[in-house]
């Protein structure tokens, strides 16, 4: 299994592809706030252990494994992020702590969040009774 960090990669490199056909260094430092050296070095890393196939003046391309996971990690954060939304964290904070919970997570939790988010989706009348709830605690403490 990829590393948290191997994660994040692979998880921009997907939505890079998918958003503009290639992913190049420089495009995946930008996205992630870190030194092209950096990516460099983890490129290389993913690379040799068969996710994708760097070369150095053609760019990279995902082999299945890596496009397999990487549509994996993508899949999870959008989950979170809706899941994040129903339960009514302010849309402000979804982001940072999706990024901050999807690697620590295993994928059996996952699966249960997928169901609880499936759960809520199929009757609107359980996210207003969800929103009650919160909202008579508030009154409350007013
Ligand atoms: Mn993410």
């Amino acid at each position: 299994m990829p590393t948290p960090s191997m994660e994040d990669y692979l998880e921009r490199i997907y939505s890079l592809i998918e958003e503009k056909g290639y992913a190049r260094v420089s495009d995946i430092a930008e996205a992630l706030e870190v030194h092209p050296s950096s990516v460099t070095k983890m490129v290389q890393k993913l690379d040799k252990d068969k996710y994708l196939i760097y070369e150095k003046y053609r760019g990279l391309v995902l082999t299945p494994k890596g496009k397999k996971i990487g549509k994996r990690l993508v899949d999870r954060h959008s989950l979170l992020e809706e899941f994040m939304r129903i339960i009514g964290v302010d849309e402000s904070h979804i982001y940072q702590d999706v990024e901050g919970i999807e690697h620590h997570l295993s994928w059996e939790s996952i699966t249960c969040i997928e169901y609880l988010v499936q759960y809520f989706q199929a009757d609107p009348v359980r996210m207003a009774e969800l929103q009650r709830i919160r909202q008579e605690d508030e009154q409350k403490e007013e």
